[in-house]
């Protein structure tokens, strides 16, 4: 089931309970005409006169055949009209890519794996044990700076705070009751992230939060982490890899529930707006070769602090 908020759930309840309608019309009227037609219970003479192969005019009724002309008709010409809807969503009201809200990205097909290129920064911060918003991040010149709320550290007497990025560990100098401290690492380049913790005399840790940043440029593979109640635009491309040549693919993110084709030689272009954290599926909707099955990759949708600021 596509997620209650798209244009696609609604589509697809209407034709759900448009072929449950149609399904007991056509089921009752069987059951009527098998039980009422039935060798022995209708006597009427006509039916003897039948010849196969020649239709009984005398039995010819205009307006049942009008009325089962022009009714599917109007049902098929509805339908067609709802759908219209959704693809006039997907297809006409695309997002303008300078938009604020709008997270613009670039997909690649492979045979048979999905690349996603990041064109805009992004920041996100996992709750650990410090409650929401009570760790901050400040991006500067030289690095970020980490403050931890004093409520925070209140409930870690006697504990030393880290953090610690690429490798770069930063103590925090608890000095006028401000605990705060630089990492240089974070936020530099590819998928980078700062994990603040609290120490107690034996060494144990406790993860207070983690900061996570992906910088423009980063790629990755089969895994994408998307900001939630952004416009996702995706520019599509399907490439060759070693022997494999570029072939045809579909982009088919089950939980948004749109679905497009992606073409050797041509971009094509999709877009979504999640409005659920979560991990949701994609996979590929058209077949593309002998693994077109393991074609899977995972979104991580999450809430993100900065996510589109480039
Ligand atoms: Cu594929």
């Amino acid at each position: 089931m596509p997620a209650e908020y798209t244009v696609f759930a609604s589509l697809y309840a209407e034709f759900i309970f448009l072929s449950i309608l149609v399904a007991l019309f056509v089921f009752a009227w069987l059951t009527y005409t098998v039980l009422v037609h039935r060798q022995g219970v209708n006597q009427n003479p006509n039916l003897e006169k039948l010849t196969p192969g020649t239709f009984p005019k005398e039995r010819d009724n205009l307006k049942a055949e009008i009325t089962w002309f022009i009714g599917p008709i109007i049902l098929i010409g509805y339908l067609t009209f709802l759908a219209w809807g959704s693809t006039v969503t997907m297809w006409a009201n695309q997002p303008d890519p300078n938009a604020a809200n709008t997270f613009d990205m670039d997909i690649t097909a492979y045979q048979w794996f999905w690349e996603f290129e990041y064109n805009e920064d992004m920041t996100w911060d996992e709750t650990h044990a410090a409650p929401q918003g009570t760790i901050t991040y400040t991006n500067g010149t030289e690095g970020v700076t980490v403050f931890i709320w004093e409520s925070v550290r209140d409930e870690f007497p006697g504990h030393t705070f880290q953090a610690e990025a690429g490798g770069d560990v930063v103590e925090f100098i608890d000095g006028s009751g401000m605990v705060s401290g630089e990492s240089s690492n974070h936020r530099k380049s590819g998928h980078s992230v700062l994990t603040v913790s609290a120490i107690n005399s034996n060494g144990d840790e406790t993860i207070l939060g983690v900061q996570h940043h992906v910088a423009a440029g980063f790629t990755s593979i089969n895994e994408v982490w998307l900001p939630n109640e952004m416009d996702i635009v995706w520019h599509m491309n399907s490439m060759p890899i070693d022997d494999n040549p570029a072939v045809l693919h579909s982009a088919f993110p089950i939980e948004y529930a749109n679905k497009e084709d992606i073409v050797p030689n041509i971009e094509t272009t999709m877009f979504f707006t999640p409005q659920d954290v979560g991990d949701f599926e994609m996979v590929c909707a058209e077949y593309c070769g002998q693994q077109h099955s393991v074609m899977v990759a995972t979104m991580h949708v999450v809430d993100s602090t900065q996510g589109g600021v480039a």
